[in-house]
């Protein structure tokens, strides 16, 4: 299935300019997976246009950077931050089918047609421009930069050294080191570290200091922790104006089954959910296709991590989440 789409989608590209771009506060997974295919279709492509495009990188994205040119100071990362340069036929965009989390889309009416590559649930919002039938969207995938692999190996084009870092770097994040990733994850992974690759190398990459100022958000997110028990699950619910994320998946470690933090700001708010793989695993739940169920929000994920944004009416469609999160635990 993929495979087959993905030489539709090559086929379609050929001869084209094209323009490769992710979500905003770009994860390592969307950065890796971005330069990872301009490079494939710079090798897979003579003479296109090929361009990158990031808005803002996200904090770990930062601090990985730092410390990858370090290791490469000869690795050339090429992409640009300017967003009005868009000169393309074709846009790609990796590791989101969600136009509210891509700033290049926000308050324009852009005609270029675009295309998605992604591993979250298919939010399906048939949007204009969008080739739908073009899109590579399949959520059995741990990351982006795992469907981005598959095309260099299934045409043999060899990845540099760097690359390698980059998508060994980005499957351990975005599969939380293996604990939401599949066999077809640690087989991916061993691909990729052969040879010149060890893992002890890419791990210190990944590891960041906490500032002073996530430290104490995650010690409030504790101190204002509410409990829901339905059965034996525990569910955390908590409060933060910042750093929510963090916050969601530190209340599954010290013993919440579900982590769920809101963030308000003014009338627009943001709900922030981390499940443990085993309470998916025993009971089916989903985070991410809940939240694309609740209506007059935006949002979506996988089953152990989702989020959710809106406007107004924050303890009306949190007591949702809860009732549509407790239904799952109960049957
Ligand atoms: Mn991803």
């Amino acid at each position: 299935m993929f495979t087959s789409k993905k030489d539709d989608l090559l086929k379609y590209l050929k001869g084209k300019n094209l323009l490769i771009t992710s979500h905003d506060l770009v994860d390592l997974d969307g950065f890796s997976s971005g330069l990872s295919l301009k490079f494939f279709f710079e090798n897979f492509f003579s003479n296109q246009n090929i361009d990158l495009i990031f808005s803002e990188q996200s904090k770990q994205t930062k601090s990985f950077l730092k410390k990858f040119t370090q290791k490469f100071p000869n690795f050339k990362l090429s992409f640009h931050t300017n967003k009005e340069f868009l000169n393309a036929d074709v846009i790609i965009i990796v590791d989101s089918n969600n136009l509210d989390q891509i700033e290049l889309f926000n308050n324009r009416d852009l005609n270029t047609p675009y295309i998605f590559i992604d591993h979250h649930v298919n939010l399906q919002k048939n949007y204009p421009n969008n080739i739908s039938s073009l899109n590579l969207i399949f959520d059995n995938y741990s990351s982006t930069s795992e469907m981005v692999l598959k095309f260099f190996d299934d045409y043999n084009i060899k990845l540099p050294i760097p690359y390698k870092y980059l998508l060994v770097s980005a499957i351990l994040t975005d599969s939380g080191f293996l604990k939401y990733g599949s066999t077809e994850t640690i087989r991916n992974l061993n691909s990729l570290l052969q040879d010149q690759v060890e893992i002890q190398d890419v791990l210190p990459l990944l590891e960041r200091e906490k500032e002073v100022s996530e430290k104490i958000a995650r010690i409030k997110a504790l101190q204002r922790v509410k409990l829901i028990r339905i059965k034996d699950w525990l569910i955390g619910v908590s409060y933060l104006s910042s750093f929510s994320a963090s916050a969601a998946s530190l209340l599954t470690k010290v013993g919440f089954d579900i982590g769920i933090v809101v963030s308000e700001d003014k009338s627009d708010y943001r709900i922030t959910t981390r499940a443990k793989k085993q309470v998916c695993l025993k009971t089916g739940l989903h985070l991410g296709k809940i939240i694309s169920e609740i209506n007059n929000v935006n949002g979506g994920g996988h089953d152990g991590a989702a989020t959710l944004n809106g406007k107004n009416d924050v303890e009306e469609i949190l007591n949702q989440l809860i009732d549509k999160i407790k239904e799952t635990l109960i049957n």
